[in-house]
């Protein structure tokens, strides 16, 4: 498998660290997002969206959307399993990821900030704002989930697809110094995290 990848994507780092709790080797091709690598045309005539990551398939098929990639490796690549068997249990994972990959990570992806920045002539302090406000009210929510669901990670005591998901985010976060003293249990579970192999293994600094 071939992936194209940037290190400091958190939805790259999403399927790294699927890619790592699987033990699956793969290549790893970088696109560098600081110099726009994503809208080349070499790129684009791979990746529909010209976005990071893609992940051309042993048989050659191209994917996007990190989701769509993981669900793709678990039913390939069953153990360890990253979406629950159960199906109200597998909703409630798709829930938090979700949250994180749909109502957190797109309002807050280069192109938005840059589109905010330059086009609509947005500050750097209001658009840190922005930045802040979307990651406090997705792990708002989020922190209201795993009270209520959490264990030792974001679902009981099994690592998910949400927890996949949890670590980029929560990078991100602090890369961009939000204040997420507001979310302890993500915080412990973030740690609990940051000490696995895969989730370290896969990290934009290893
Ligand atoms: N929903 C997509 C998001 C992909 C995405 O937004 N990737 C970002 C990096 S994390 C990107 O390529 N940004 C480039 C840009 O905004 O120009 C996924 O989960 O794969």
């Amino acid at each position: 498998m071939k992936l194209y990848d940037y290190f400091r994507s958190s939805a790259s780092y999403r399927v790294r660290i699927g890619l790592a709790l699987k033990n699956l080797p793969f290549e790893d091709v970088m696109i560098d997002l600081r110099t726009g690598a994503q809208n080349d045309a070499t790129y684009t005539s791979i990746a529909a969206s010209g976005l990071v990551p893609a992940l051309v398939t042993d048989d050659g098929a191209v994917l996007g959307q990190s989701l769509a990639m993981l669900r793709y490796l678990d039913r390939l690549h069953p153990e360890p399993a990253l979406f629950p068997a159960d199906p109200l249990q597998e909703a409630y994972a798709m829930e938090m990821a979700l949250t994180i990959a749909c109502d957190i990570h797109p309002l807050n992806n280069l192109r938005v900030l840059q589109y905010v920045q330059h086009d609509l002539g947005v500050d750097q302090s209001a658009k840190d704002k922005w930045y802040s406000h979307w990651v406090q009210k997705g792990f708002a929510t989020l922190e209201r989930l795993v009270s209520q669901r959490g264990g030792e990670y974001c679902l009981g005591h099994t690592l998910s697809i949400a927890d996949v998901c949890l670590a980029p985010q929560m990078l991100n976060a602090r890369r961009f110094k939000v204040d997420i003293s507001a979310f302890p249990k993500l915080l412990a579970i973030d740690a609990r995290l940051m000490v696995l192999d895969a989730f370290r293994k896969a990290a934009p600094d290893s």
